[in-house]
């Protein structure tokens, strides 16, 4: 009895649990063996406003599994922080006239406090902030780390670059339409001077080892990162000209080598700029002003009318010994392949409609399938033919080329870690001593922080000049900062001791906890994010700091929560305050109705669910509790046993669905037990029985994952010490699964005649004597004598007259 107050219990046990504090990882338990270990990891959120639907959402998914772990005896690992830097505290110091940390530490106090009261199972020890310098000091130090192994380097080249953020963008994050990821501005080219990692050093390693990943990622991720990586197998083939080094093409097809009738410079390669004819170079130039004002996409795009120019020059066909001329064109792109193609008209679109409008030949290599009267064309014997052929002649190799770029990592921004390096005039790049570290982001606000196309740090003077590390003389520091995706590429590492002022780091609890066995987040990071912190990893591990290949065992994303069938908007109005929610109904029922909503990748339309319900039924299972605080007897064994099956099947089952992430259904069926631990009580065994005891508890227990307070409320009015998270998983009595009974069929001539319930270890001899003295099977015997039975218990009689 007695009334079911959510936020006063809520209040209740939030002090209780800052004291129990029983979710702090133990690391000693982990460096010893005592116990096995699970490390979980949810992503952690940008500061930016409180926290919103999709964080609950992921939240209380999470803690799921993380609790479940816990109860199985492992030691769990689930830690939380904030991604910090970034453009949003920037863009609002602008506006506020204020410095960035003022709003990012604002809002993560805001959320610090959201996160409390949602009341998950996060070690609060270990939080961390990406914009401290105790954690970007780190940042720096792997960047130079990686420097030293000869991947991190500084190019000039072309680069996305959105006018409007005034910053240069990595490739993955512009969108496939050729927008900016962050504000949807048109992103255009820039030729800049910028620092990059060298992904590409690692574009086998990412694409195979997929391979392992295939079973515990979910299978969109893993095809996202394979398609990014974009492994193609063919060859490079060099193409003389006089005059000049001989052009190199990558194609996958050297097949079709003896039909390419001409080549296909990238306009914008170098390459482009050294071949051309003298009386070309103005009409290069001209089309180069064109070409620059349009995107990869546009450029790729199969329906776009081809343009070009004629360069004035020819290369030899290996193969054919013919003169081919050289264009150049926007199709081909510069940083794909070598920038430059063999063109075979008859075999390939693009180069059929250039060919078509320039009036070039069109020479094909063999019939194309659909032709009359043509021979299968077996490709793959044919491609291999062909390389054999030019490694032979001695122009060209088999080769494997990766779609995969080098990541570019600067950014003309200020919020974020500034790159640790000092450019002097006499020794060039030097990198800031590790004892320096970290180089700490200059005291700028305000409008000092506007976008101006080079980095806002450009402004601090006293602190951009400094003395060169190595010589002594005048110098400057480097003043772009990182892009954010390297804060969060590492993150998962500095968990394991962030407190550690004298390493990135501690490498023996790198090895104790490593990698992370369950990650769970947005499937907007399925390609940038994971492949960066996969790079990452395999970098360190190959300079000794870790021996795990990949950092996420296991990979899941979860839906999207939606409103009305469509995504919540300003614009439709349709969003729905998380913060409202938890007023009306508490936060337990909003956790469930997030997890109870769907299987956890599936979208949740809140139109569709019911946190009023939610509620309700958490008021049914906390009234049990009452109801047995007066009951007696405490040893199952002796208690009701058609609940006990219930409860037990209950348990055995929760941890199937557990372990294969079925959150959703577990909760139906902890309703399910509440259900008929009521009915027992109301109108079977009694609330004194022992087995009322047993179903409630349990029930508790399954609740805890996704209603803390409700459960903690009913573990302590069943008499427990509180926390309910630290008690263990109910040992499941096998003898209690067994079913109480089967039917067998009893088929004569092959017909079935009738249907017996018997016990599913009936022996055949009884089971055969009970079909034969069946009325029915009486019956239809009618008399005739029995030639023979078959039986195969518990199932099935066959008996033939
Ligand atoms: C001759 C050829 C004949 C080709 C044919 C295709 C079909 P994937 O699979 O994406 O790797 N290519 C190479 N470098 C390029 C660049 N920088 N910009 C645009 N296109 C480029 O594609 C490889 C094929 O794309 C290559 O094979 C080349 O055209 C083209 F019937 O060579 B192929």
């Amino acid at each position: 009895g007695g009334h079911y107050d959510v936020h006063a219990v809520e209040e209740k046990w939030l002090p209780i649990w800052e004291s129990l504090d029983p979710f702090r990882a133990d690391d000693a338990a982990v460096l010893a063996g005592d116990r096995p270990k699970f490390y979980g990891l949810t992503m952690f959120p940008y500061p930016s406003g409180d926290l919103h639907m999709g964080h609950a959402e992921v939240m209380a998914l999470h803690d799921v599994l993380c609790r479940y772990k816990r109860f199985r005896g492992f030691e769990v690992l689930n830690p939380m922080g904030w991604d910090s830097f970034g453009l949003p505290a920037e863009n609002a110091a602008i506006k506020n006239d204020e410095h960035p940390a003022t709003y990012t530490y604002a809002n993560i106090e805001t959320q610090f406090t959201s996160f409390k009261k949602y009341g998950l199972s996060f070690d609060w020890s270990r939080r961390l902030h990406t914009s401290d310098p105790e954690y970007y000091k780190w940042t720096q130090w792997l960047f130079l780390k990686l420097r030293e192994h000869g991947l991190a380097y500084r190019k000039n080249s072309p680069v996305n670059w959105c006018p409007n953020d005034q910053t240069v963008l990595a490739n993955e994050q512009v969108l496939a339409d050729g927008t900016c990821e962050r504000c949807g501005a048109e992103v255009t080219k820039k030729e800049l001077t910028q620092w990059y990692f060298r992904t590409t050093a690692y574009a086998q390693e990412l694409y195979d080892s997929l391979d392992d990943l295939q079973d515990s990622w979910i299978p969109k991720v893993v095809n996202a990162q394979r398609n990014w990586i974009g492994r193609s197998e063919g060859a490079h083939v060099s193409f003389d000209v006089e005059g000049h080094d001989p052009i190199t093409v990558f194609t996958t097809r050297p097949d079709t080598l003896v039909g390419a009738t001409f080549m296909v410079v990238a306009a914008d390669a170098k390459l482009a700029q050294e071949l051309v004819a003298p009386e070309r170079a103005q009409a290069l130039e001209d089309y180069l002003a064109e070409v620059r004002k349009s995107s990869d996409i546009d450029r790729l795009a199969t329906d776009r009318p081809k343009t070009g120019v004629d360069l004035g020059v020819t290369a030899t066909n290996p193969l054919t010994g013919e003169e081919i001329p050289v264009w150049a064109a926007d199709y081909v792109l510069a940083d794909y392949g070598t920038g430059a193609i063999m063109a075979v008209p008859a075999h390939d679109d693009r180069d059929r409609e250039f060919a078509e409008k320039f009036g070039l030949p069109i020479v094909p290599v063999y019939a194309e399938s659909d032709e009359e009267g043509s021979q299968p064309y077996d490709k793959a014997a044919e491609v291999s033919k062909a390389i054999a052929a030019v490694e032979a002649n001695g122009h060209g190799e088999g080769t494997v080329n990766f779609r995969l770029r080098d990541w570019l990592l600067s950014r003309q921004r200020y919020w974020g870690a500034p790159i640790p390096i000092i450019h002097c005039p006499v020794d060039g790049e030097v990198p800031v001593p590790e004892d320096q570290l970290p180089v700490e982001l200059p005291e700028l606000r305000g409008a000092d922080l506007k976008p101006k196309g080079t980095s806002p740090l450009g402004a601090a003077a006293e602190w951009v000049n400094v003395s060169c590390p190595t010589c002594g003389g005048p110098a400057t520091r480097d003043t772009d900062t990182m892009d954010t995706f390297v804060d969060s590429s590492w993150y998962f590492f500095r968990y394991l001791s962030p407190h550690d002022s004298t390493q990135a780091f501690d490498p023996a609890l790198a090895k104790a906890w490593g990698p992370v066995d369950f990650y769970l987040g947005g499937s907007e990071h399925a390609v940038l994010h994971l492949l960066y912190a996969r790079f990452f990893t395999k970098a360190m591990r190959d300079m000794g700091l870790i021996d795990w290949d990949e950092p996420f065992s296991a990979y899941l994303s979860q839906g999207t929560v939606i409103n009305n069938g469509h995504k919540m908007s300003k614009s439709l109005g349709n969003g729905v305050a998380l913060g409202a929610q938890l007023d009306e109904f508490g936060v337990d029922a909003v956790r469930l109705t997030l997890v109870f909503a769907s299987p956890p990748e599936d979208n949740i339309d809140w139109a569709d669910v019911s946190p009023a319900g939610s509620a309700k039924f958490l008021q049914r299972a906390w009234r049990l509790s009452g109801d047995v605080t007066s009951a007696a007897g405490t040893d199952p064994s002796t208690g009701d046993t058609a609940l006990r099956k219930v409860t037990h099947k209950t348990i055995d089952e929760a941890a199937h669905l557990l372990d294969s992430y079925r959150f959703n259904v577990v909760v139906a069926r902890t309703m399910e037990l509440v259900n008929a631990t009521r009915k027992a009580i109301d109108s079977g065994c009694g609330p004194e029985d022992p087995a009322v005891r047993e179903a409630a508890e349990t029930v508790a227990i399954l609740l805890s994952l996704v209603a803390p307070y409700t459960a903690e409320e009913m573990w302590e009015r069943l008499g427990h010490e509180p926390s309910v998270a630290r008690a263990s998983w109910p040992q499941v009595d096998p003898e209690l699964l067994v079913e109480d009974s089967v039917t067998a069929v009893v088929q004569i001539q092959g017909k079935v005649r009738g249907r017996l319930e018997v016990s599913p270890d009936i022996s055949e001899a009884d089971l055969e004597a009970a079909a034969l003295a069946d009325p029915a099977v009486v019956k239809a015997i009618d008399g005739r004598a029995v030639r023979k039975v078959i039986v195969r218990a518990p199932k099935l009689v066959n008996i033939v007259v």
